[in-house]
């Protein structure tokens, strides 16, 4: 069991030297102090670290004028990086961060879990489930997951089969009264949690929306669903028959179904807090996993800089030890600059539609079937389940305004006229979810509900024992008409079908959010796409009686969309990648993730976006994610600490701050900083975003990219390039003589006539087995 004292201190002595302050206005927040690099001590060294941060804390409490108030740690960070969590007041706060030691000082503010906004459902198939993945991946490779924690007698954390846990795995199994040592096994071989520490629940009550329903809950357990499902989706165990009430029956199976799975639960319903968010990564580095998954970040109206952001910090420590980072990029889509988690040393994943969708075809009264799109538990039939067909401003209740009644508000629609009725309503209103407006029309009687709306339309929603289906306008207008040329119109809503091999697919998801990033643009943001709609995987026992059809047990298994789904398919994907080349730094795995993605449809067509315009590097980053191809790259772009460092001061931090972030002494910035272009030309990315092309200027950025295929390689590059830039490369040749030897070439870019804004291209090396693309987007001023 590891040490997981907190450190309460009562500043007793200093009462008895300064008088009592009289200041009352001491509200306390809970804060990260972030110290940087330099950590890396065991649990020997971990008290002699906590005894100095706590000193730290005591004199700044003291020098405040608080003294007599009890002091405590509520996390402290020593293994990847320095550093610990407390309740401070904004002074003490602002006192810590001017301390020679410390990095950065950030409220502990609660990150969201990445699953759709409107919390929809949806299913599986992906290139991952392949027999021979699984039959080639070792058991050595450790995916840790950040996330609510586990349901652990989850078929899909079936040790069967399993040899033994690596040796070198120094993880643990905390208990709690509803998790065991015995709750681990094979599979499962680590669990955490992070509750609020008990010292500090009195002191505080903060205001901070999140942070606080955290809830203590002293165990592993998963009470949400979204970190089951997250595991499950990376390293679940084979389970034939799966489904979803009948939907989506087959095997479900995890990217990397032979990896080992360890937990980190540091999130809750309302979120996670950052200061548990950073120790879980600090912990996960320490106990010995080789990929982390990260499905949860910043909104991205709040994307705070590098060195406030608790994701980025942690996985930028991972990476120095070795341990790649997989974070989702949020579902703030479709809108630009929505990504989030777009550090340089994170794997930012975008989600796709899969080749499966969900239909609840609509059978009007005059005989005219409309297919929608929906999960539902309905049980009407043609016979039995035809109800009138009434449009929402026809059944509002009094003084409601028709735009209200029309977008099902909550309270627009009055029982009396509802009841029994089929209601169709717009969805003009993208401040009403559909789950509210499900919950309204079932408040209000209704028989069922029918949505006409193009967002989202290609995300089934599940509705519990609800007769739902949504419409695209198109059909939505052929609904109306026949509405408006019936006297007594009526429907039917059918029951759930699955529907295969959907073409095109992949398609971006609508809900996946979009680059470039807006921290940096120098960097191109998302860097992968995976599945991550209609995604069929483990969860938790519901105990919503909504959620489950009547007359049937709680699905062990369920239907989840987002970019937290998307994620830990790249996860996965990563475990594989590093199980058949252990030695590979996880930028090396990240290229040739990137470098082999797939940018093409079933149809063979440019994926598309979910508008049906062609998806460029901003919406899905190199493209979907191919695993096998990705087990032989060719070549790969080794983005080292170096990079990274240079990095930081092409973004403009100073030379004395990047040293103490990653623990450094010695390492001096490069001249010429800060500058966006800087980053774009000098960072060994597998893609390339030039923040500003001006015209009649050449913008040049340099590669360096490693043979990892046969020796006597010979390289040739093919450019596409969008109309109107010139895109040159030099040399057009890379010859390499030997393996890990590595070969340096420019690309240089200058507009004739390009449209202006981003543009995209690719740059593509080939040596005629092997296929190395490498994604541009150029910004045309
Ligand atoms: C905490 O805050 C809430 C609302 O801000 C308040 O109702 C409650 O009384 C506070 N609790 C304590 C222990 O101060
Ligand atoms: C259909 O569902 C309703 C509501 O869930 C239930 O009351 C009714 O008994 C069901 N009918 C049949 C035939 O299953
Ligand atoms: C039913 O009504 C719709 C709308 O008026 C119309 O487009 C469709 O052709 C009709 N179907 C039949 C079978 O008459
Ligand atoms: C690579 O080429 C060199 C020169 O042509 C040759 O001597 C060497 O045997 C080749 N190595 C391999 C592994 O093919
Ligand atoms: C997912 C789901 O429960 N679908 C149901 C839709 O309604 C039909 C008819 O009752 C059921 O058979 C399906 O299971």
């Amino acid at each position: 069991m590891v040490n997981r004292a907190h450190f309460v201190f009562l500043v007793l002595a200093y009462r008895l030297l300064v008088p009592l302050s009289a200041e009352p206005d001491q509200t306390r927040e809970s804060y990260v102090v972030y110290m940087g690099g330099g950590g890396g001590g065991g649990e020997a060294e971990a008290e002699a670290v906590r005894a100095k941060h706590m000193e730290m804390l005591t004199s700044v409490v003291v020098a405040g004028g608080e003294q007599g108030r009890v002091v405590a740690l509520t996390q402290s960070y020593h293994h990847a990086f320095e550093g610990f969590a407390a309740e401070l007041t904004e002074k003490e706060a602002a006192a810590l961060s001017g301390h020679e030691k410390v990095v950065s000082v950030f409220r502990d503010r609660a990150l969201e879990l990445h699953t759709t906004r409107s919390w929809d459902f949806l299913d599986v198939q992906s290139g991952l489930r392949s027999d021979r993945l699984s039959r080639r991946a070792s058991g050595d490779v450790v995916i840790g997951i950040v996330d609510t924690g586990v349901w652990p007698e989850s078929p899909s954390f079936s040790d069967a089969g399993m040899g033994a846990v690596p040796a070198r795995w120094r993880g643990v199994c905390m208990e709690g009264p509803d998790f065991k040592k015995s709750s681990c096994n094979k599979k499962l071989i680590g669990a955490r949690y992070y509750g609020r520490q008990p010292g500090s629940a009195a002191a505080s009550n903060t205001s901070h929306a999140g942070v606080e329903a955290l809830g203590a809950a002293g165990s592993p357990r998963d009470t949400v669903g979204h970190g089951t499902h997250t595991a499950s989706t990376a390293a679940g165990s084979v389970v034939q028959n799966a489904d979803y009430y009948g939907l989506a029956r087959g095997a479900a199976r995890g990217g990397s179904s032979a990896s080992r799975v360890a937990i980190y639960k540091a999130c809750s319903l309302g979120g996670c807090a950052s200061s548990a968010v950073l120790k879980a990564i600090d912990d996960a580095v320490s106990d010995g996993v080789d990929v982390v998954s990260i499905s949860i970040g910043m909104s991205s109206a709040f994307q705070s800089d590098f060195l406030t952001d608790p994701i980025a910090l942690g996985a930028f420590h991972a990476h120095q030890k070795g341990v790649l980072v997989v974070c989702s990029g949020g579902n703030d889509g479709p809108n630009p600059y929505t990504v989030v988690n777009s550090a340089p040393w994170i794997l930012t994943v975008a989600a796709s539609s899969i080749d499966r969708t969900f239909q609840s075809s609509i059978v009007l009264g005059n005989g005219t079937v409309v297919k929608g799109v929906a999960i539902n538990f309905s049980n009407q039939s043609i016979n039995g389940g035809k109800y009138p067909l009434v449009f929402g401003p026809q059944v509002a209740g009094r003084y409601t305004p028709v735009s209200e009644a029309s977008n099902c508000y909550p309270g627009s629609l009055d029982p009396q006229k509802a009841a029994g009725k089929i209601v169709v309503c717009v969805g003009t209103d993208p401040m009403v979810s559909r789950r509210v407006r499900k919950l309204v029309a079932e408040g209000a009687g209704a028989r069922g509900l029918l949505l006409i709306d193009d967002a989202e339309k290609s995300i089934p929603f599940v509705a519990g024992g609800f007769p739902f289906s949504q419409v695209d306008t198109d059909a939505g207008a052929q609904i109306l008409e026949y509405m408006n040329s019936m006297k007594n119109p009526t429907a039917v809503i059918l029951p759930t079908e699955d529907v295969k091999e959907v073409k095109p697919a992949p398609v971006v998801a609508s809900f996946s959010a979009r680059g470039p990033g807006g921290l940096t643009e120098s960097i191109l943001k998302p860097d992968l796409m995976a599945p991550g709609v209609s995604i069929l995987a483990a969860t938790i026992p519901s105990t919503d009686m909504e959620d489950v059809p009547a007359g049937k047990k709680p699905s062990a298994f369920a239907i989840k969309s987002g970019t937290s789904m998307a994620c830990p398919h790249v996860a996965g994907a990563a475990a594989f990648v590093k199980s058949a080349h252990p030695g590979w730094s996880p930028s090396m795995i990240r290229s040739a993730l990137m470098t082999t993605a797939k940018t093409r449809n079933n149809l063979g067509q440019p994926v598309a976006s979910s508008t049906g315009a062609a998806a460029t590097g901003h919406d899905m980053g190199a493209g979907e994610i191919s695993p096998l191809r990705a087990l032989s790259p060719g070549l790969v772009f080794d983005t080292t600490t170096r990079d990274y460092l240079n990095f930081l001061c092409f973004y403009g931090y100073k030379e004395q701050l990047v040293r103490k972030l990653s623990g450094v002494t010695g390492f001096a910035c490069p001249l010429g900083g800060p500058s966006p272009d800087l980053i774009a030309a000098g960072v060994n990315y597998p893609s390339i975003s030039v923040p500003r092309l001006f015209a009649g200027k050449t913008v040049t950025v340099a590669r360096n990219a490693m043979n990892v295929g046969p020796s006597n390689a010979t390289y040739a590059a093919a450019v596409d390039a969008p109309q109107g830039l010139t895109v040159k490369v030099s040399p057009e040749r890379l010859v390499f003589s030997r393996r890990w030897t590595t070969a340096a070439y420019q690309v240089s870019f200058a507009s004739a006539g390009a449209s202006k804004g981003y543009v995209h291209g690719a740059v593509t090396w080939s040596d005629g087995a092997h296929s190395v693309r490498t994604p541009f987007a150029v910004n045309v001023i």
